[in-house]
């Protein structure tokens, strides 16, 4: 991807740094680790800090925002996640669907940390999971869903959780909200480009023509129809900069950044339809332009 060659992303706020040291401690007190990734972006949204961060604890792979993307990629997310040995949940957090499988493995290895304290001669206590992930990919919205209520804030921007804060399931699990972790460096300029499309990381982190210039060559293969049928242009029959200049000229009095944040916006919306932006890593290359649609 030319535009998004180097510097696309350089940001990381004090609250991001503060909030990775107290994690760090923290994580330490945890049984369990939630690792909440974006099923647009599994790949982009996994990152080694992150990793780092949850070490050898045992931990559940949520693909969150499971609704956004299409059945059979789906499918093929948690089959490759469970060919990796790692357990898997696809959930819809805003609507709460698959969140009761998480809760049901949660408990589970509430269980066992249990069982293990009884051996030992001590009483059950809580079990503590901790919620990780980037910024904005739905680890507080999960919570909420895990809770049965509105715990903890929770919007449609990245940023919302500021503080590591612990919220409590009916004395059986402790679960963290934690802020968004991002690297301190995004070294991957076309992981930061996915992240930034599907509003992963800050906007004070980029230009958004350059993000959406980016969007638009992921989505030509992809939406070709569906954006030709909303802005009035084909972007089949031009570069991504043309298309968005073009979109700029003819909706939005040439203001480009505009242009860029209504392009954006739909993906981020849905309004483009159920959109994967990264298949598993073993899917041959000839099925992939039409399994992404
Ligand atoms: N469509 C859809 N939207 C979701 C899903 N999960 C969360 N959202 C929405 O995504 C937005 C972000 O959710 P949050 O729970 O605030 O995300 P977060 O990971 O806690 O974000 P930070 O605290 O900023 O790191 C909210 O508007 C949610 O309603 C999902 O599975 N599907
Ligand atoms: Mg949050």
């Amino acid at each position: 991807m030319e535009s998004a060659e180097s510097n696309l992303i350089q940001w990381y706020p004090g609250h991001i740094a503060k909030a990775r040291r107290q994690l760090t401690e923290q994580i330490k007190n945890v049984d369990l680790v939630l690792e909440v990734l974006d099923a647009r972006i599994p790949h982009s949204s996994r990152h080694a800090e992150i990793q780092n961060l949850v070490g050898a604890r045992q931990r559940l792979v949520i693909l969150n925002r499971a609704d956004m993307i299409p059945q059979p990629i789906l499918q093929r997310w948690l089959k490759w996640f469970a060919s990796q040995g790692e357990t898997a949940f696809a959930t819809n957090a805003q609507d709460g669907e698959g969140v009761r499988a998480v809760l049901n493995a949660a408990q589970k290895g509430a269980g066992g940390v249990n069982a293990r304290r009884a051996e030992r001669g001590m009483k059950p206590r809580a079990v503590r999971a901790a919620v990780v992930g980037f910024p904005n990919v739905g680890k507080s919205a999960l919570i909420n869903r895990l809770v049965g209520k509105r715990a903890v804030e929770s919007a449609a921007k990245p940023g919302v959780t500021r503080a590591l804060r612990w919220v409590r399931i009916a004395n059986v699990i402790d679960l963290l909200d934690s802020p968004g972790i991002l690297p301190p460096r995004l070294e991957d300029q076309q992981a930061a480009a996915r992240l930034a499309i599907c509003d992963d990381i800050g906007q004070a982190a980029y230009t958004t023509s350059r993000v959406a210039t980016c969007a638009v060559e992921l989505l030509t293969p992809l939406a070709a129809e569906k954006l030709q049928a909303r802005y009035g242009l084909d972007p089949l029959a031009m570069s991504a900069e043309a298309w968005l200049a073009g979109v700029a000229e003819t909706r939005y009095h040439t203001n480009l950044d505009r242009a860029a944040e209504a392009v954006l916006n739909d993906f981020r919306r849905g309004v483009l339809g159920r959109i994967a932006l990264e298949v598993p890593p073993a899917a041959p290359a000839a099925d992939r332009t039409d399994a992404l649609q």
